[in-house]
């Protein structure tokens, strides 16, 4: 088998490469570990930036997007049990983002892939990547018991954190990491959220609280937890009186209860891998760097390393020309390395430190008053919500 280029992982990073390049003539094949179902049964992100719900129309699957999101206007911040809007739209000259879960808008990629008529190999085995240094790369999997090999022009490893990618040049990378000392623990119910125009980020005596939705009927809340907490310990009825005594009064009055359909505990981790590209392979993604989810830049961030990627492999194909590739790493790092810091500074704000001291938690008091009350720092909290310019 022989495609342009070998795509790791069909995961939101992987189908949009995939899409992409396929609108511009270039061919390609995607390997994924897991089937169809289980990536799709993954909940993850919610809020898209504009320049993912533009990138999801020029791969021409919006149609459901535009449909189906709900555009916010603002986020709220409550604290000391009181609620703060932050007018991210009037602060950013009209700019807004988008409530649509990561797992419809994988959905559609993977369905305009299939209707493309596009190969996706599901539950490939022993992925391995071999002579990328040179210019004739392959990837070999095993699927139904044999050994597969497909020769390409370049890899693009869009496998996530713990994939196989960043794993084959381990020597190589330079890895820059912050592990924070507590986890979120989601749940997803059937129940209209409690503010359906913006999202919610609560800190409280009891920790972090986010309240975020999927639909008008379909919401996603949040609580900050220990890391050794076990899903098993949270029936729903706890999690409910959880979050509840996370908000202000009238917010914890107004929420909607109603049975988990999916609960998880994820741990939270700022993460940058360096560089992006080896020889003829690119990662992009989780595969490169993972954000703390208290800023929503992960699946954002994928999105645009996929602006830049599949840009620098047209330019390549159409143009013969390698100024894009050989700027690929360069030039999305510098905008990771913003989001990194700015998920990092939220994440910072919003959470309660175990090992916090009085000192740490007045700071963090001081800095939530100045926050709201200072439209410099309210507008720099609204710019790097909605996405940074590219
Ligand atoms: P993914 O989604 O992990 O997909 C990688 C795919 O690669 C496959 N794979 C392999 N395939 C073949 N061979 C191997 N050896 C392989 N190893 C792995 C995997 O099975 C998988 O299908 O990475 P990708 O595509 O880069 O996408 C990244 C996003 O998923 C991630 O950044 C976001 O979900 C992060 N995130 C959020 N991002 C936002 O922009 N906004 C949000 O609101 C937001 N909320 C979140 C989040 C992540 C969370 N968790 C659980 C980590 C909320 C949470 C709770
Ligand atoms: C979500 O809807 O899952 C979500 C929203 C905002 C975040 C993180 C996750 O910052």
């Amino acid at each position: 088998m022989r495609t342009q280029v070998a795509i790791i992982g069909a995961g939101p990073s992987g189908l949009l490469l995939g899409q992409l390049l396929h609108k511009a003539g270039i061919d390609n094949i995607i390997l994924e570990r897991q089937s169809g179902d289980y990536v799709l049964s993954r909940i993850r992100a919610g809020i898209l930036e504009q320049v993912t719900v533009d990138l999801m129309r020029e791969a021409g699957v919006a149609q459901r997007l535009d449909r189906e999101g709900i555009v916010h206007h603002s986020i709220e911040l409550v604290f000391a049990g009181q609620r703060h809007p932050i007018d991210v739209h009037g602060l950013t000259g009209g700019k807004v983002v988008t409530a649509y879960g990561q797992t419809e808008l994988t959905r559609d990629l993977m369905d305009a892939r299939a209707a493309a008529g596009l190969t996706t190999v599901y539950d490939a085995g022993e992925v391995t990547l071999h002579d990328f240094d040179g210019s004739t790369p392959t990837v070999s999997y095993r699927k139904d018991g044999q050994t597969h090999t497909l020769a390409c022009d370049f890899i693009a490893g869009c496998d996530g954190f713990h994939g196989v990618s960043r794993a084959s040049v381990k020597d190589r990378v330079t890895e820059y990491e912050k592990v924070y000392p507590f986890g979120w623990l989601g749940v997803l119910a059937d129940v209209p959220p409690v503010s359906p125009h913006a999202i919610v980020y609560g800190n409280s005596e009891r920790g972090f609280s986010l309240c975020s939705m999927r639909s008008m009927t379909r919401s996603r809340y949040y609580v900050q937890c220990p890391l050794d907490d076990k899903v098993e310990s949270w029936s729903d009825t706890r999690f409910w009186d959880e979050l509840r005594s996370r908000l202000d009064p009238e917010l914890a009055e107004r929420i909607v209860t109603g049975p988990s359909i999916e609960k998880s505990i994820a741990p939270l981790r700022s993460f940058v891998a360096e560089p992006m590209r080896f020889g003829r392979l690119f990662l992009a993604g989780d595969a490169a760097h993972i954000v703390p989810p208290t800023g929503a830049k992960g699946l954002n961030l994928a999105a645009t390393d996929v602006k830049y990627l599949s840009g620098a492999f047209i330019e390549y194909f159409r143009d013969r020309s390698a100024a894009g590739i050989d700027t690929y790493s360069q030039r999305s790092l510098r905008r990771i390395w913003k989001a990194e810091r700015f998920s990092w500074w939220l994440t910072t704000l919003m959470h309660r430190f175990p090992d916090s001291e009085g000192f740490g938690q007045k700071v963090q008091e001081a800095e939530l008053d100045y926050l709201v009350n200072s439209r410099a720092l309210s507008t720099s909290l609204a710019e790097n919500y909605v996405g940074l310019p590219l």
